[in-house]
């Protein structure tokens, strides 16, 4: 029995009375009901009401008598749960998920004879920037390993105005008319009359949607692809999707598609880990990136652009307008003309990320939209959204959205006005002048839209060049591994298992079969369809001589290090201290972070008496959070151990989605019990022979050994 602590009490200058207690650490003073007081003094602050009023008591409100009415005239209670009771805002329609963080773009070259934009003038210049990462389909509150595009929403603080590249991880889209939007979303997102699933594709009626839609193919390639379960959103590409404009100080335009590359190359995980990591840290995302810029390790992309002239556009086999289409790397090569640093987490969330409001429409000087019906939708779709969103027209005077560079306007008041403008002169033309005159407009600085000649019948239509639904689905396909392939059936098959109407099942395999006869057969064969549907008819027939983009696959672009990464290790008492520290040392020279998984969190005592701390606890870090493993128990931990469920998780995990495993002989023992096959393959490294250590991290950075996936448990 813990011994009563003798507590002095004291009295309050303002007669209440306080006790010491002491919580471990932590010596606090107490009130009358046992609640914990903490005081102002010293360098805290006075906690105040929103007016500024000192407030002396934050535990209590005001009560007649001990026991209550609280009264209504306490007006510190009353602000304090009228401001809780109004903290939340309309979350964004689509990409309500997302994470950003600060960083800057440095410019390689000058771009001035391409463009007049002032952020790309000067070679070694930074300009400010923020992004939010998102994804598109699921709830604020969803879980970050959805399958889904992911959205890399960029905006640049340029001295000539803020200009936001909003694009995706996707080169592509679903749709070509932003007529299509709203229904699209509808029918991706929870249906309506149940409210779930969220954060999933997985349903009759973004499939039902999808089967009538067949310029989606394209786009449902690559989210069925790896590329929608990316491993971190550092190791995903970027782009603006859209053909853009650059324009120079002569006025000459030349088009432009934006991608961002990411230099420590492309990375997804598995279906199966996906589904896994959602459980065990539905933030991993989100995660990964806070600790990547905390430990200073900034994730970097490069800016590539793919320029084009007019005559490129007409040659080209597709429409330059057309979103659900590309231009393949192999085409029209990527310059590289900068870089993206993130170097800095936001301070507040709520302040940063989630009032960033992103707007198409806003460019600079230089950058022009190109009449893509899907851009043109969109820079209508982002202004009016923000409204909703942010409750006033002076969102754009939020710290996160407000120009670094000198403005000045007539747009005032509204709702939570915080400029106060100084001055007479709130219009134009007035006849005042010098500073009283207010800003004036300037045809040397200002923007000027590209002087495109533009006619036309005024119609509905939808052009004939965009008629062509398949031949890039098909490109991408065929430019996929057989692993990556293989991945694509699966979820497909996954996918349109979680249909419950056959016939929608059956319509999207007749699209498959302008696709691709072998996919289509693969998901006929997965979903048992008992008889293979006609090909849909197609308003143009696919191309079959369209030649594999080797630059379409994540497998063939990954990276060349296993720098970024993470080993989890799972150690327990009696670990060799020597082979432990030849791992630890050997996996920080390749910059990547070897995180201590053990049966318990306070740590283990290894071999030689040194307490080695752990990061998790054995069933909070399973091997799905980590790119690689290692197994170091002591033989008498491995004993112990080789009954616990999560033991055998972690292992059978690792296993079958295909991870490298570093492990000593006291480890062998538990193989069995996590049903991995005696004959070892060549992702299984001993760590305890001579330059053991230097082997594990060359087959770590392959990422995967996919060779032993076809064999495993779960594709
Ligand atoms: Fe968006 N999209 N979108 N979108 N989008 C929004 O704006 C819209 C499209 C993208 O991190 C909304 O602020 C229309 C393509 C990103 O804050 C909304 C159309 C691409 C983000 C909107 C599209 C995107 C959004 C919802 C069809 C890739 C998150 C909240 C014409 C190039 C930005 C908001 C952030 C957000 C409309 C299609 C990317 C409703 C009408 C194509 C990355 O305005």
């Amino acid at each position: 029995m813990a011994k009563k602590r003798e507590t002095p009490t004291t009295t309050t200058s303002a007669g209440s009375t306080r006790q010491t207690a002491q919580y471990a650490d932590q010596s606090v003073m107490t009130g009358a009901g046992g609640e914990v007081h903490q005081t102002a003094g010293g360098s805290t602050p006075v906690l105040t009401t929103q007016q500024g009023i000192p407030v002396s008591d934050d535990q209590n409100s005001l009560k007649i008598g001990v026991r209550g009415p609280t009264a209504l005239e306490d007006f510190h209670f009353r602000e304090k749960l009228f401001h809780f009771d109004h903290e939340r805002i309309p979350e964004r329609v689509v990409h309500a998920r997302g994470f950003g963080a600060h960083g800057y773009f440095e410019n390689y070259e000058s771009l001035s004879d391409i463009t007049k934009a002032d952020l790309f003038q000067r070679a070694g210049e930074k300009t400010p920037a923020f992004v939010r990462f998102s994804t598109v389909a699921g709830n604020k509150g969803s879980a970050d390993l959805a399958r889904d595009a992911r959205g890399f929403a960029v905006k640049l603080y340029t001295k000539e105005g803020n200009w936001d590249l909003v694009g995706n991880n996707i080169p592509v889209f679903f749709i070509q008319d932003a007529m299509k939007f709203p229904d699209m979303v509808h029918a991706v997102k929870q249906e309506p009359d149940r409210g779930f699933p969220q954060a999933a594709s997985a349903h009759d009626n973004f499939w039902d949607f999808i089967s009538l839609t067949p310029e989606s193919m394209h786009m449902i390639m690559w989210v069925m692809s790896d590329r929608a379960i990316p491993r971190s959103f550092r190791f995903m590409e970027g782009f603006g999707v859209h053909t853009f404009r650059l324009i120079n100080a002569d006025g000459k335009s030349t088009f432009v598609k934006f991608h961002w590359k990411p230099k420590l190359g492309l990375q997804s995980v598995v279906w199966n880990e996906a589904v896994k990591i959602n459980g065990a840290d539905p933030d991993f995302h989100r995660r990964d990136l806070w600790n990547a810029i905390q430990m200073g390790d900034y994730p970097e992309w490069e800016l590539g652009l793919q320029l084009f002239d007019d005559e490129f556009a007409e040659k080209f086999a597709f429409d330059v307008l057309d979103a659900t289409k590309l231009i393949p790397e192999e085409e029209v090569p990527i310059r590289r003309v900068g870089r993206l640093v993130l170097d800095r987490c936001v301070d507040n969330f709520f302040a940063e990320t989630e009032q960033v409001a992103f707007c198409t429409q806003n460019i600079a000087p230089g950058i022009d939209f190109s009449n893509d019906p899907l851009l043109q939708g969109r820079n209508f779709s982002y202004l009016d959204t923000q409204l909703k969103r942010l409750g006033s027209p002076n969102f754009t005077f939020l710290p996160i959205n407000a120009p670094k560079c000198p403005f000045a306007h007539f747009q005032q008041d509204g709702h939570m006005t915080t400029m106060n403008p100084q001055g007479r002169v709130n219009y134009e033309p007035n006849s005042w002048s010098g500073k009283q005159s207010g800003p004036r407009e300037s045809p040397e600085q200002g923007f000027h839209s590209y002087a495109a000649k533009e006619e036309g019948v005024k119609q509905r239509i939808r052009s004939e060049t965009f008629a062509d639904h398949y031949s890039q689905a098909r490109q991408f396909y065929v430019s996929q591994t057989g692993v990556e392939q293989m991945h694509l059936a699966n979820a497909l098959i996954f996918e349109l298992s979680k249909v419950e109407t056959p016939t929608i099942r059956a319509r999207i395999v007749s699209h498959l079969l302008n696709i691709d006869a072998d996919l289509a057969k693969r998901v006929a064969d997965g979903l048992r369809l008992q008889e293979m549907p006609a090909p849909a008819d197609a308003a143009k027939p696919t191309r079959q001589d369209l030649p594999p983009s080797p630059a379409l696959s994540i497998l063939l672009n990954g990276p060349k290090s296993f720098q970024g990464r993470k080993v989890g290790a799972f150690v327990t008492d009696g670990v060799d201290i020597d082979i432990f520290t030849s791992l630890k040392a050997a996996v920080e020279e390749e910059k990547a972070t070897l995180e201590i998984v053990a049966p318990q969190v306070g740590g283990v005592e290894a071999s030689d008496g040194t307490w080695i701390e752990a990061k998790q606890k054995i069933n909070g870090g399973p091997s799905v959070l980590y790119d690689a493993v290692a197994l170091l128990p002591s033989q008498d931990g491995a004993g112990f151990l080789a009954q616990d469920a999560s033991v055998r998780d972690f292992i059978a995990d690792a296993f079958a989605h295909a991870k490298v495993i570093g492990y000593i002989g006291a480890a062998a023992s538990l193989f069995a019990k996590a049903g991995v096959p005696e004959d070892l393959d060549e992702g299984f490294i001993r760590l305890d022979e001579a330059n053991s250590c230097a082997a594990f991290i060359t087959a770590c950075r392959k990422l995967r050994v996919w060779a032993r996936e076809e064999a495993a448990m779960y594709v």
